[in-house]
């Protein structure tokens, strides 16, 4: 199966899937935009996600970072009056310093990652949506700032005027990324953000035209009018989306087949399929009803 996945909503989908479907079936296709360098080491939050969800390790308090992990390295910078802009712990900064060291070695965001992903003993694919740097900028009144920013600095609060990619128009998908989506007839989108988390994923060239040869299927991260996490409807309102599911399925109309939206939600859409079932994965049980429900949809080759 392959999965479009950003921020957490989706990892929590991967990990019922994973108590689903052999791992080794499921390829993760994921945004980097979000991706920053903090000390000297690169900080990829999607993929880190991504990959300890897979390994069991993934905090799941926050949906970032290690369970358990300290901070030592962190608090003792701060007294030498150095602040970083992420608070990484430090077992996660072990990821960013293998990373970066792999990187300045020339090798690609792909190969670190693969390496990363063995390393953690990970079997399902996961796939860094580009190798090229992708930033997510955000508008504010007050001025344009890196999505991690906006987050962490700024807690969320500013209003927000617009989102960019920076460097979107130079980035090219993987060749990796664009073999994975072309070899099956059904690609998930998870239940993530869809401006920030997927839209760097479908922004970059080649991505669409190969989507609307497939059979689709998105889950909605909204419940009615609420996000179930993160900042997704100040960012879909900036971009003139409505939000609610509808708005999600306009963000993905181009190429949508299926949307599937939570029991509680009154989304009705013309030309969509739109099937509910409990979105809300709040325990390991209910993400692998949700994974259990998606992998029934998910069309076969010979269902074409
Ligand atoms: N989110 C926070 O709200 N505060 C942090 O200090 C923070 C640090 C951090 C470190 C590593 C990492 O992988 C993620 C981290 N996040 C933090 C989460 C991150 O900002 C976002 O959740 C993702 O970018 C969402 O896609």
């Amino acid at each position: 199966m392959i999965v479009l996945s950003g921020g957490t909503g989706t990892p929590k989908l991967l990990r019922g899937l994973k108590n689903v479907i052999p791992e080794e079936d499921i390829t993760v296709i994921v945004n980097t935009a979000e991706d920053r360098w903090v000390s000297g080491n690169l900080v990829c939050p999607d993929i880190d996600t991504v990959l300890y969800t897979f390994a069991g390790i993934i905090d799941e308090r926050k949906w970032w970072g290690i369970k358990n992990d300290t901070f030592h390295a962190h608090e003792t910078l701060k007294k030498l009056g150095y602040h970083e802009s992420m608070k990484l712990g430090d077992q996660d900064r072990t990821t960013h310093i293998v990373r970066a060291e792999l990187i300045r070695n020339d090798h690609t965001l792909t190969e670190a990652t693969e390496r990363l992903r063995s390393s953690l003993g990970v079997k399902a694919r996961v796939l860094p949506m580009t190798n090229d740097p992708v930033a997510t900028m955000v508008d504010t009144p007050n001025s344009k700032m890196h999505f991690q920013d906006f987050w962490i600095a700024h807690k969320g609060e500013p209003d927000v005027l617009d989102v960019k990619f920076d460097d979107m128009d130079t980035a090219e998908p993987t060749p990796e990324v664009i073999e994975a989506l072309s070899s099956e007839n059904t690609i998930v989108i998870g239940p993530s953000n869809p401006i920030t988390s997927i839209g760097p994923i479908l922004g970059l060239e080649g991505v669409i035209p190969i989507l609307q040869k497939k059979h689709v299927i998105a889950i909605s991260p909204i419940i009615g009018n609420k996000p179930v996490s993160g900042p997704a409807g100040k960012l879909m309102r900036a971009k003139g989306y409505e939000v609610s599911s509808a708005g999600v399925a306009q963000c993905y109309e181009d190429f949508l087949d299926v949307l599937v939206v939570d029991r509680r939600d009154n989304c009705v859409l013309p030309n969509i399929e739109i099937v509910k079932t409990n979105t809300m994965m709040s325990s390991v049980e209910r993400s692998m009803e949700l994974a259990r429900f998606i992998v029934g949809l998910v069309r076969s080759p010979k269902d074409n």
